[in-house]
C-alpha cells in the first residue's frame, strides 16, 4: 500500500525527515504507467478531438484555390450545407437558402456541391446542379478523398512506432486521438524524476510534484475553474500532460496546414466527450484545453444536448422529461431520476453530466458499411426509374468499394441492401453477395435491381419518395483459393438462400391474407396499365435471376451518401450509451422517425407504429403531422396521400367483414365470380362498397394487374 510520499524518487528518507512538509502529487507511478496502456481509466488519461473547420467549404476553396479570406459556401440544392467563417461574419448559417444568403452577402462564392446525373457514368461539377434535384444526386466524394488525406497527415504526424499512436476517425472531417502514451513519453524524457522505479517499487506511491508553479499554455483557450481560487492551486501532472498534449496538437494542426492548406480546431481533455466539446468551443483555427479542475465548471454552464449522443432524440427525451437543457439543473437529478430513461441510459447520462466517459479512442477505421441514397421530389413512379437510379447507386458505392480494395480482394461486402419508402412505410430487402467471383458492378447492379424488383411484384411500391441502397458486412477477403468452400455461405446468408424466394414477413397475419389486402391498397394508386408494365418489368427481373431474400437487420452504417431532403447525413457516432434510444439525424431533416431505414417493416398494410410516443412538444417542431390511426409523425407533405390510404385501409377491412358475412355469389352459369368494372375514382368500393361478393373483392383488389 502506499506510504507517504518523498519528495523525490531517489531520496525517499526524506518522507521520513519531514512528512509534512513534502509535497507530493495527487498521482501515482500506477496511474502514469497506465498511460502506456491507454488505460481508460487512468485519471491522466489525455485525449484529442480534431475537427476541420467549415469543412466542405475548405474542401471547395482548397480545391479552386480561393483566397480563404473571402466568404465561400457550400450549396445542396437552395440550400446551403457549409458555411466558410469569413461568409458566418454576415450572418449567414444552415438555415438561410442560397438566395437569402445572397442577399445578406453579396460577394458571397456559392459552390454547388458535386452531383451524379442520371446516365453519367461518373460525379462532377455542374453550374445548373441546383436547378436539376430530380435528375441529380450529391457526390461527397470529393470530401470523403479529402479526409482521407487530412486523416493519413495527421498519422504521418504522429508517432510511427508501434502502440505509439491511437487515431479514431470519428466523422468525414474529425478525430480522437488517444495521446496519453505519447505524452508518457514525453512526460519521461522532460522530468526524468518521473522514470522511477517507484520508491519502495510500489506502484501506489504518490508521483513527486510537478517542479514549477507555472506552466506554459501558449495561445491555447484555456477553460476557466470558475472558481475564485482555482488558478491558485499548484498544477499538478495533469495539468502538465494537458500542456504536453496540448503541444502535440498544435504541431499536428500545423502539419495539416502546411501541407494541406486545411485549418482545424483542438480540444484536449480527459476523454473524448469532452475533448469533443473542447474542439468546438473555440473556432476556427484554435484549440481549446480542458482541465481536470476546470471541468465542473464548463459542463455546469453547457446545454446538454451540446453533449455527444445528447444532440438527437435521447437529449429531446431527457429535456422533455426534466423540462430542462441545462446540465446545471439536470445535476440536481438523483441517479434514480434519471433511471426513468433507462437504467443504463440513466446511469450513462448521470456520469456523462459529472465530465464522466471512459469510452476508448477506436482506432478502427475500416468501413462497415456503405449507403447512397436519395430522397425523391417529385416521388418517382416507375420501376424503370428506380433502376435508373440504382444505376447512379451502384456506380458509387462501387467506387468506394474498389477504394476499400475490393479489386485487390483485400475487402468485400457480404450483403446489399434496399430500402424503399413509400408514403409512411419503409420496406428493405436484403440479399448476400455472392462471395465466390471477384465483385463488379454488374453484379451489384443485378442484385439491387432484383431486390427492387421484390418491392415491386409485391406491390404498392409507388409513388416512392426515397431510395436507398447500402452494401454491408464488409470482411476482409480470403486470398488464397479457398476451393470449393469459398462458394459456400454460412449462417444467415444461407438461411436467406434457402428460403422460397419469397420475403419472411414479420406481423401474424398469414402471408396470403396479407397479399390479399395490400392488393387492396395497391390497386388504389396507379393506373391498371402503367402497373402492369411496371410489374411485368420487375417480374421478368425477378425470372432472370432466383436469388432469394430476407428481412434486414439493422445495420451501422459507416459511409452514406444520401441526399436526404438537401443535405446528407454525416456519420452517426459510433458510440453509444448501452442502452442506447433509437437516434438517427438526419441534417436539416423533415424526415419522420417513420421514415428512417432502422425501422423496417415489409408488413403492407400496417404502418409502422413509432418505438415510443414522442411527447407532444416536440411533435410541432418540423413540417409534419400527426396521423391518430397510426400514432405515427410523417412528412405534412404525406399528409393528402396518408389520408387516401387510411380510406383505402378502412374500406378494405369493410369488405373483408363482408367477405366474411355476404353470401358467395356465383354466375349459375360458369360457375365463376362475378367480376365487376374497374372502379372509378379514388377509392369508390365496386358496387357502391354494398354487397360485394367475396369472388368481387378478391379479384377487384387481390389480382396483380
Ligand atoms: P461540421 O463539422 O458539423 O461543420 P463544419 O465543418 O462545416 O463547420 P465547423 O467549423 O463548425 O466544424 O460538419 C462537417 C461537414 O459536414 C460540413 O462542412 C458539411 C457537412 N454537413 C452537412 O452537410 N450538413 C449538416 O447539417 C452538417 C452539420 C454538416
Ligand atoms: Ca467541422
Ligand atoms: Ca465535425
Amino acid at each position: 500500500m502506499s506510504s507517504p510520499a518523498p519528495a523525490f524518487a531517489s531520496s525517499p528518507a526524506l518522507s521520513i525527515t519531514y512528512p509534512h512538509r513534502i509535497p507530493k502529487s495527487r498521482f501515482t507511478y500506477k496511474h502514469l504507467a497506465q498511460l502506456i496502456s491507454y488505460s481508460p481509466t487512468t485519471p491522466l488519461r489525455v485525449i484529442a478531438h480534431v475537427d476541420l473547420d467549415a469543412f466542405y467549404a475548405q474542401c471547395e476553396t482548397v480545391r479552386l484555390g480561393i483566397d480563404p479570406s473571402k466568404p465561400l459556401a457550400v450549396q445542396q440544392w437552395q440550400g446551403l450545407i457549409a458555411i466558410n467563417y469569413p461568409a458566418r461574419a454576415y450572418g449567414l448559417s444552415r438555415h438561410v437558402t442560397s438566395t437569402e444568403a445572397l442577399k445578406l452577402c453579396p460577394d458571397l462564392i456559392l459552390q454547388h456541391v458535386a452531383t451524379w446525373k442520371e446516365g453519367d457514368e461518373s460525379w462532377g461539377y455542374s453550374a445548373d446542379a441546383f436547378k436539376e434535384i430530380a435528375t441529380r444526386k450529391v457526390s461527397l466524394d470529393r470530401y470523403r478523398q479529402e479526409s482521407r488525406k487530412i486523416l493519413k497527415c495527421i498519422r504521418d504526424a504522429l508517432p510511427s512506432e508501434p502502440g505509439m499512436q491511437r487515431v479514431e476517425k470519428a466523422s468525414i472531417d474529425e478525430v480522437f486521438i488517444d495521446l496519453s502514451a505519447q505524452v508518457h513519453g514525453r512526460l519521461l524524457e522532460r522530468y526524468p524524476e518521473l522514470r522511477g522505479p517507484p520508491p519502495y517499487d510500489d506502484p501506489a506511491e504518490y508521483l513527486p510534484k510537478v517542479p514549477t508553479t507555472v506552466l506554459d499554455w501558449k495561445a491555447d483557450a484555456l477553460v476557466e475553474t470558475g472558481r475564485e481560487d482555482g488558478e491558485d492551486a499548484d498544477p499538478d501532472w495533469d495539468d502538465v500532460v494537458m500542456v504536453l498534449a496540448s503541444e502535440i496538437v498544435r504541431d499536428v494542426r500545423k502539419v495539416v496546414y502546411d501541407t494541406l492548406g486545411y485549418t482545424c480546431s483542438g480540444g484536449i481533455a480527459r476523454n473524448k466527450m469532452l475533448a469533443k466539446l473542447g474542439s468546438g468551443y473555440k473556432k476556427p483555427n484554435q484549440q481549446t484545453v480542458i482541465r481536470n479542475r476546470a471541468v465542473g465548471h464548463f459542463l455546469g454552464e453547457m446545454k446538454f444536448t451540446k453533449i455527444r449522443m445528447l444532440g438527437g432524440k435521447l437529449g429531446d427525451e431527457v429535456v422533455a422529461m426534466f423540462g430542462t437543457d441545462k446540465v446545471r439543473e439536470l445535476l440536481a437529478q438523483p441517479l434514480e431520476q434519471l433511471k426513468r430513461l433507462g437504467d443504463d441510459t440513466g446511469t450513462w447520462l448521470y456520469s456523462t453530466i459529472r465530465g464522466e466517459d471512459h469510452s476508448e479512442v477506436n482506432p478502427r477505421t475500416q468501413i462497415k458499411s456503405m449507403l447512397s441514397a436519395k430522397s425523391f421530389r417529385p416521388a418517382i413512379n416507375s420501376f424503370e426509374q428506380g433502376v435508373r437510379w440504382l444505376r447512379i447507386f451502384v456506380a458509387d458505392i462501387f467506387s468506394r468499394c474498389v477504394e476499400e480494395g475490393v479489386l485487390e480482394n483485400k475487402r468485400r461486402p457480404r450483403t446489399i441492401n434496399l430500402h424503399h419508402r413509400q408514403g409512411g412505410q419503409i420496406r428493405s430487402r436484403q440479399s448476400p453477395i455472392p462471395q465466390g467471383k471477384p465483385l463488379s458492378e454488374a453484379i451489384l447492379f443485378d442484385l439491387a435491381k432484383n431486390l427492387l424488383a421484390q418491392v415491386v411484384v409485391d406491390g404498392r411500391a409507388w409513388p416512392c419518395a426515397n431510395l436507398s441502397l447500402s452494401v454491408g458486412g464488409f470482411e476482409d477477403a480470403i486470398t488464397n483459393n479457398k476451393g470449393i468452400g469459398g462458394f459456400l455461405v454460412r449462417g444467415e446468408e444461407a438461411k436467406a438462400m434457402m428460403s422460397s424466394g419469397r420475403l419472411v414477413m414479420s406481423g401474424g397475419e398469414p402471408p396470403a391474407k396479407r397479399r390479399r389486402t395490400k392488393g387492396n391498397i395497391k390497386s388504389f394508386f396507379a393506373p391498371p396499365s402503367d402497373k402492369k408494365r411496371d410489374f411485368d418489368a420487375a417480374r421478368k427481373v425477378l425470372m432472370a435471376s432466383r436469388e432469394s431474400t430476407r428481412e434486414e437487420e439493422e445495420d451501422e452504417v459507416e459511409g452514406s451518401d444520401a441526399d436526404e431532403f438537401g443535405a446528407p447525413p454525416l456519420e452517426e457516432p459510433k458510440e453509444r450509451p448501452t442502452t442506447p434510444v433509437p437516434e438517427k439525424d438526419f441534417y436539416i431533416s423533415n424526415t419522420p422517425p417513420s421514415a428512417q431505414p432502422q425501422m423496417t417493416n415489409p408488413e403492407p398494410m400496417v404502418v409502422q407504429k413509432k418505438r415510443s410516443p414522442e411527447p407532444p412538444e416536440l411533435q410541432q417542431k418540423t413540417d409534419t403531422f400527426f396521423c391518430v390511426k397510426c400514432s405515427m409523425r410523417l412528412p405534412s407533405s404525406e399528409k393528402t396521400e396518408h389520408e387516401d390510404y387510411h380510406f383505402a385501409l378502412d374500406l378494405s377491412k369493410e369488405m373483408r367483414a363482408e367477405e366474411r358475412t355476404a353470401p358467395k355469389m356465383m354466375h349459375a352459369a360458369k360457375n365463376t365470380p362475378v367480376v365487376p368494372k374497374p372502379s372509378k375514382g379514388r377509392g369508390r368500393p365496386p358496387g357502391g362498397g354494398r354487397g360485394v361478393d367475396k369472388g368481387q373483392a378478391k379479384l377487384a383488389f387481390g389480382r396483380q394487374t
